[in-house]
């Protein structure tokens, strides 16, 4: 979530490579030093990080720019496939019927996520439905009811009932 940052303080520091055909150690390393703050500032494992950072750092001293690209884009291309290394691979959802569950530590976005989902799927043409088992934090039932009515999707849940098996 905090991630949400990088991508505009990554922009500042790229912008200032506008114009530039070849990349300095400087410049690259003021380009590592903003993604690696933003990493650690989200709890992303610190040896991942120093991973992340030394990779780009080769690749973006040692690899040459194809022949009309500028020093952003080049670096830009770098630090794009070296994140997306770092998340792991994508995973694509069947248009079918299926049950998801999510789970994750508190404050995590499963909830959240669950109405994007939702949302996503009945974009799609499919008719999901948000189902509340969280039956232990105060308010949970009522946020998941809330975020499901806002993606206009159907919602279950029970908050009468602490049996998160039985809902
Ligand atoms: N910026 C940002 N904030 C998010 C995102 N997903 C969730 N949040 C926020 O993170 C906080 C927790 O999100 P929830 O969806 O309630 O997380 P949860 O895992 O269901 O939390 P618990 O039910 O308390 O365990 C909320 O303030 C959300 O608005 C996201 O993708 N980006
Ligand atoms: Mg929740």
């Amino acid at each position: 979530m905090v991630l949400d940052d990088l991508g505009s303080s990554l922009r500042g520091t790229l912008d200032k490579l506008q114009g530039k055909t070849t990349l300095s150690e400087e410049d690259v390393e003021e380009i590592v030093k903003e993604i690696q703050r933003s990493l650690l500032s989200a709890d992303v494992d610190v040896d991942l990080v120093m991973e992340l950072s030394d990779s780009i750092r080769q690749r973006a001293l040692k690899e040459e720019p194809p022949a009309g690209t500028t020093a952003k884009d080049h670096v830009l291309k770098i630090v794009y496939e070296e994140m997306v290394d770092l998340v792991g691979e994508s995973t694509e959802l069947p248009l079918e019927d299926q049950t998801i569950m999510l789970a994750g530590l508190q404050g995590s976005g499963k909830t959240t996520s669950a109405a994007k989902m939702a949302w996503w799927f009945s974009k799609k043409g499919l008719r999901p439905a948000i189902i509340q088992t969280d039956t232990f934090r105060p308010g949970a039932y009522d946020q998941a009811k809330e975020m499901a009515e806002r993606a206009e999707v159907d919602f279950y849940g029970d908050p009468d009932n602490d049996d998160p098996v039985d809902i």
